[in-house]
């Protein structure tokens, strides 16, 4: 029997690479010289796609008739147009669960360096200002009586509250619904969440949904000791407003792992002192980026050997 046909658009972790081509004819859509004669000469054979941050549209999923399924290499899958696929019986799966504690303990010491401007004691050291200009400036922030706010309580919310929790943080939290079972704070609004605490951590996913949904008012709302942390998705931010609330002292700092354009960062945000500007590294240890690795080959092999996936995301269940 011939292998499954996979289209492979970007390039992927090579231990990715390697668990998969035992089992499937691999189209590498990257190292073709002409993308658009490969993408056409393998159109009518693809079964699947495996994906990493580029988006799979509605346009490519109509060119692939037999696409039955999209394994995502990150938690997040707002590249995916997740909703479409369910509409053509197309399974999208995402990598939840292996990443949790990694990208939780990522978001606290975001917070911590941010709050405590470590980045900045830390290049004082170096640039020899220890010993010229004596003991780093005392930190205007401090972690003590803070209050968290959380947007987006899921997995990971979860994981980031539980460790706010032992630093003795207070933790509220808002998202599309109460949850039962859950002791924290509930607020039905962002705004009102940030009016009750002064540290909001974003763990929101992207999409049209929560776009923009950190502007002006949220910004103002937190108010002049407010920090803001973007572990999510950087389109949940508008950078424009957070920049000049930065810049203007309408919040304290920011500590930002997630940007609207990737690898491009607004120069706004370089310019300013008060944020911590972090390269999308919340999962990007070896073990778990390999966890995340495994479970897309997993993904893929289960479907095509046993027609079940361990990971299937909301919008497209398997039964
Ligand atoms: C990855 C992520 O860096 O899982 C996610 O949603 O943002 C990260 O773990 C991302 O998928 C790109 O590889």
């Amino acid at each position: 029997m011939s292998r499954p046909d996979i289209l492979v658009p970007a390039p992927m972790r090579d231990m990715i690479l390697g668990g998969l081509e035992p089992h499937f004819t691999l189209h590498k859509l990257y190292e073709a010289a002409d993308r658009e004669a490969m993408l056409r000469d393998v159109a009518e054979r693809i079964r699947g796609i495996a994906i990493s941050f580029r988006p799979i549209d509605k346009a490519l999923v109509d060119r692939l008739p037999k696409l039955e399924i999209v394994a995502n290499f990150g938690v997040g899958y707002d590249n995916v147009d997740a909703a479409y696929c369910g509409t053509k019986g197309i399974i999208v799966t995402n990598t939840p669960d292996v990443l949790t504690d990694e990208v939780a303990d990522t978001a606290i010491a975001l917070m911590i360096m941010t709050i405590r401007e470590l980045p900045a004691a830390e290049r004082w050291l170096r640039q020899g200002k220890w010993v010229s200009q004596g003991a780093f400036p005392l930190t205007r922030g401090t972690l003590r009586g803070r209050t968290l706010g959380i947007l987006g309580l899921g997995r990971i919310g979860k994981a980031i509250a539980e460790r706010a929790e032992a630093f003795g943080m207070a933790v509220h939290y808002h998202g599309r619904n109460r949850q039962d079972g859950v002791g924290y704070t509930y607020h039905p609004s962002l705004v009102s969440l940030a009016e009750a605490v002064d540290t909001l951590m974003l763990v929101a996913p992207g999409g049209e949904e929560t776009r923009h949904m950190v502007g002006e008012r949220v910004l103002e709302a937190l108010g002049p000791q407010g920090v803001v942390i973007n572990i999510g998705r950087g389109s949940v931010v508008n950078e424009t407003a957070l920049a000049e609330a930065l810049r203007k002292g309408t919040i304290l700092a920011a500590g930002l792992d997630v940007f609207e354009n990737e690898p491009h960062v607004p120069q706004a945000l370089l310019d300013l002192p008060n944020a911590v500007l972090l390269p999308h590294v919340g999962s990007a240890s070896e073990a778990t980026r390999n966890a995340m690795g495994q479970l897309v080959v997993d993904n893929l092999t289960g479907w095509f050997h046993h027609r079940t996936v361990l990971t299937p995301v909301a919008e497209t269940p398997v039964s």
